[in-house]
């Protein structure tokens, strides 16, 4: 292996590049290298200042990810920051692409920093649920202050060149694309100064200040609910205030070390993998995607107008085709307001969101207009009738190698797919509500949908910044499918005598965003009224039907939308309050069905609902609807709000022990044997002794 820190002399100045792609990683080599280097240049009498740059796209994107969890090799980060702080003889880290955690605490412990425009700085360890181990969260408050640092650190946040320039993070910003002329140009401008070498660690220690700590406290206790490593972050930076450097890193450092063994750290590390390998599929490993330069959208209900915002904020061209002037034109306006929400937000300026909707948007009224489309997405009411027409017509005016993708979230695609007369081209692309902010995008392959649709359809997912997951056909896909088993566990606790706001509680406080009730007057009533009445055929006696659900959708209480649901939302509020009113229907339910309710602890409230989630979960993966436990991680994270700290709920699973999982589905089918099935592959990985992520390999 080559070494990956070379040590060059031009003239007076030694360069020290990092080259250990792709992000210049300090691993344990380059940790090594590092030290050596540094060693090295306080030994060469011929060099008077160095420079440290990242060879390739970025300065140095932090820490070795894939050592954490395995015991630390020396030499250790912080002591080799130390020693590049140490020199003698000045120190400039010049930072192009990124300089990220670790990577910004090497750049912290050089004396001088320059970064070229369009790089991005930031201490993100808090997203892998540590804070900075290399003196980040010492050195940085020193450099710029209190409360630059409690906004910057705690919430992992990165900063533009332009911004640390202004925050004194670095002391330069230079234009173009070579870090190491710029980093070389610098350091000759500082010898001939006689610029001498300038520790941050010997600034003095910033300012105590009680009242920003305590609002950065109360601040991430609402932002950041039931995460650890944010508010040990503070806990680090107010040690900067009150403890010289060296109390202040060996502070530092305790806290590091003891969030590294914490299951969150675990978690947010999982997460961070899967998301990379999420799109890493051996059916298209090598198959080159087809070409996506025109968008066609079919439909321009909420669905359709998201999916065509989410394309034009990309810069992709969108034709979106309605039925008549009127709804094209309304379709029309539904972007323009998407557009100026993302104005408002920050994500878009004015002109451009003038620009993209004067040259980017088509709307039309024929399907002809989708003849030059590389990719149509149909998104149209749900009826299997009224998509095969679509697929007809698209058949029809659709180019030849066109893909022709459904935006269904139930419906067979397999059947959509036999009705045209180019199966391969179709594919199901499931985008979530709100279509341009959601993340999530399930890619549902369909039996004859050939490789290469299948890597376009992540190719765009890639375009429009999402994460794309691979499902196969079932009824749900991934994610709806496993969240209305969950929500007919919860049905079931409701009947048995748990209140939905007890279920609703004890799910937010495992970490969910929403409970599923509160999920439910989302998404409106009358989704699950629909969904129950197409269901009705297929029904078991032995399955629960929430009658006091069906209850609410005929009494008009549709949830959020109509400020009634299972809860009461005030006025333009989205955050409802209990209606007792809902419980007098349950209490009704439960009489009806003979029921005699019980209390439910919040503990057994969770166990339940993480057994069905799993177990449902395992059935998903065995069946090939999923082909591994991280597409279900994934899809979670991205689209249901499960906790990203728990890392999945397959890694929840692996960590809390999937004998301990298979016992409390066990013991509710002691009792339900109908919907307390244990799924086999989750009894043959007890067997086995193995566990999920086993089946994430390869
Ligand atoms: C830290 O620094 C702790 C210190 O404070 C204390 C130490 C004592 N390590 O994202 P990409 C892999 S904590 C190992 O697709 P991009 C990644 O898995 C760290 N591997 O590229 C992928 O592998 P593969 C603080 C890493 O251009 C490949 O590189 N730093 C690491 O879209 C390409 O990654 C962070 O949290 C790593 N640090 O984005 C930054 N980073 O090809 C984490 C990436 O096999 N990294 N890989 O799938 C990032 O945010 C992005 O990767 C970055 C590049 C913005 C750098």
């Amino acid at each position: 292996m080559t070494d990956p820190v070379r040590y060059e002399r031009d003239g007076g100045i030694a360069v020290v590049t990092i080259e250990n792609g792709p992000v210049n990683a300090l691993s344990q080599a380059v940790r090594a290298g590092l030290d050596a280097a540094f060693e090295r240049f306080a030994a060469d009498d011929a060099a008077r200042i160095a420079v440290i740059v990242g060879a390739g796209r970025l300065f140095i994107g932090g820490a070795d990810i894939s050592e954490f969890g395995t015991p630390p090799a020396a030499p250790l980060l912080p002591d080799v920051v130390g020693r590049i702080e140490a020199s003698e003889k000045p120190v400039v880290a010049a930072i192009h692409g990124a300089a990220l955690g670790g990577g910004l605490e090497v750049a912290l412990g050089a004396h001088y920093r320059l970064a070229l425009d369009g790089a991005q700085l930031g201490l993100p360890e808090v997203k892998l649920g540590i804070i900075p181990g290399a003196g980040g969260t010492q050195r940085a408050p020193r450099l710029i202050g209190l409360k630059a640092a409690l906004a910057m650190i705690p919430a992992g946040g990165t900063v533009t060149a332009g911004a640390a320039l202004e925050m004194r993070l670095v002391d330069r910003v230079a234009a173009g694309e070579d870090a190491r002329a710029a980093g070389i140009a610098y350091a000759r401008e500082l010898l001939e100064q006689g610029a001498p070498a300038r520790p941050v660690g010997a600034l003095p220690r910033p300012v105590a200040d009680a009242a920003a700590l305590d609002e950065a406290r109360a601040r991430l206790a609402r932002k950041a609910r039931g995460e650890v490593a944010p508010l040990a972050a503070v806990d680090a930076i107010e040690a900067a205030t009150r403890l010289d450097l060296a109390e202040g890193l060996a502070e530092e450092r305790r806290i590091f070390r003891d969030l590294m063994e914490t299951p969150q750290r675990a978690g947010l590390v999982h997460a961070f993998f899967i998301e990379r390998k999420v799109a890493k599929l051996p059916e298209i490993d090598g198959i080159a995607p087809r070409g996506l330069d025109a968008i066609g959208v079919v439909g321009g209900g909420l669905m359709g107008a998201g999916i065509a915002t989410a394309a034009l904020l990309r810069g992709l061209p969108v034709t979106l085709v309605e039925r008549d002037a009127a709804a094209a034109e309304k379709a029309a306006g539904t972007i323009a307001g998407n557009l100026d929400a993302a104005v408002k937000r920050g994500k878009l300026d004015q002109p451009r969101r003038d620009a993209i909707l004067a040259e980017k948007l088509t709307v039309a009224t024929g399907y002809e207009a989708l003849s030059r489309a590389d990719l149509i997405i149909e998104a149209v009411f749900e009826d299997m009738e009224v998509k095969k027409q679509v697929f007809a017509a698209l058949d029809r005016v659709a180019r030849p190698g066109a893909i022709l993708a459904t935006n269904t979230s139930y419906l067979d695609i397999d059947a959509i797919a036999a009705s045209v007369s180019r199966p391969s081209d179709v594919i199901g692309l499931h985008f979530f509500s709100p279509a341009h902010v959601m993340k999530l995008l399930e890619v549902v392959v369909a039996d004859k949908t050939a490789p290469e649709v299948t890597a376009t359809a992540f190719a765009l997912a890639r375009r429009l910044g999402k994460i794309a997951v691979r499902a196969g056909v079932c009824d749900g896909f991934i994610g709806n499918r496993i969240l209305s088993h969950c929500r007919a566990a919860a049905d079931r606790m409701v009947l048995q005598g748990a209140s939905p706001f007890q279920v609703d509680q004890a799910m937010r406080d495992f970490g969910f965003a929403m409970g599923p009730y509160a999920v439910v007057d989302l998404a409106g009533l009358d989704i699950g009224f629909l969904t129950r009445q197409r269901k009705a055929r297929d029904r078991d006696p032995r399955d629960v039907v929430p009658t006091w659900a069906d209850a609410l959708y005929h009494m008009g209480r549709l949830g959020q939308k109509t400020g009634r649901g299972y809860y009461i939302y005030e006025a333009g509020s989205r955050v409802g309050r209990p209606d007792p009113g809902v419980e007098e229907l349950i209490a009704k339910a439960r009489a009806e069905a003979g029921v005699s309710p019980r209390d439910f602890t919040d503990e057994e409230i969770r166990r339940r609902y993480m057994a069905a989630l799993v177990n449902e979960a395992a059935r998903v993966i065995e069946e090939g609807i999923a082909q591994r436990p991280l597409d279900i991680d994934v899809t979670l994270l991205h689209g249901y709000g499960f906790p990203r700290w728990r890392g999945g709920p397959m890694k929840w699973a692996d960590m809390t022990g999937l004998g301990s999982v298979l016992a409390d589905v066990r013991r509710c089918a002691a009792e339900d044997d109908y919907f307390w099935r244990p799924a086999p592959l989750l009894e043959r990985l007890v067997a086995e002794n193995r566990n999920f992520d086993s089946l994430n390999a390869g």
